[in-house]
């Protein structure tokens, strides 16, 4: 347990994203610390995490819109050149505040424009950009099921949401997500 996983109790519905910790970054697990620390003390809770690995065709699927870009295949053999650290965050505008963290997708425009950020900080290039995330809700709901075909998102909504926003939880290091520690308080 670690004392910045404890999340203030949220007033309206929590919504759900998709963040990513790309293959150079999870090479480092010095600054994949780094990064979680960054989306705790941001309130964010950790409903699901896991590492996983991409084949081209995982990698093709989800960047199905920049085929044919001059940068795709770069980004095909990044997206699978190693292990990645996925995560399904939940929080208030889990949507905006993420990418608000992230910075703009470009990394020498996010040194420019918001250099506390986490492209500015940990990126490398356009396309070593360091994490994802998504950037709708319906995105957040095609990318969540990529990445997470076992989590059944409305059930969530419908027996977790209301429990994760108003019930006590700490983040669990050692599996990478955060457990309710009470059981009062869920009215809906
Ligand atoms: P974001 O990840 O911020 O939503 P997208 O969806 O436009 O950005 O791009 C997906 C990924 O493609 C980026 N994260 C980055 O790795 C890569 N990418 C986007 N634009 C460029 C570019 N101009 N040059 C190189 N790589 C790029």
């Amino acid at each position: 347990m670690t004392s910045v996983g404890v999340v203030k109790r949220a007033a309206n519905v929590l919504e759900l994203t998709l963040a990513v910790i790309k293959p150079d970054v999870v090479a480092q697990p010095l600054k994949v610390q780094e990064i979680k620390e960054i989306i705790l003390q941001n309130n964010f809770y950790f409903i699901h995490s896991k590492i996983l690995t991409w084949s081209k065709e995982d990698a093709g699927k989800f960047y199905a819109e920049h085929k044919g870009k001059f940068f795709y295949n770069r980004l095909v053999g990044y997206m699978t050149s190693g292990p990645m650290s996925a995560h399904i965050l939940a929080r208030e505008n889990a949507i905006a505040h993420w990418r608000n963290l992230m910075g703009p997708t470009k990394v020498f425009r996010a040194r420019d424009l918001a250099p506390d950020s986490i492209r500015a900080r940990y990126g490398l290039t356009d396309t070593r950009n360091a994490t994802h995330g998504s950037d709708s809700p319906e995105s957040a709901r095609r990318e969540i099921s990529i990445f997470f075909p076992e989590f059944n998102m409305d059930e969530w909504y419908r027996n977790e949401e209301c429990n994760f926003r108003n019930k006590t939880c700490k983040f669990c290091s050692d599996k990478d997500i955060h457990v309710i520690t009470d059981n009062d308080g869920c009215t809906s």
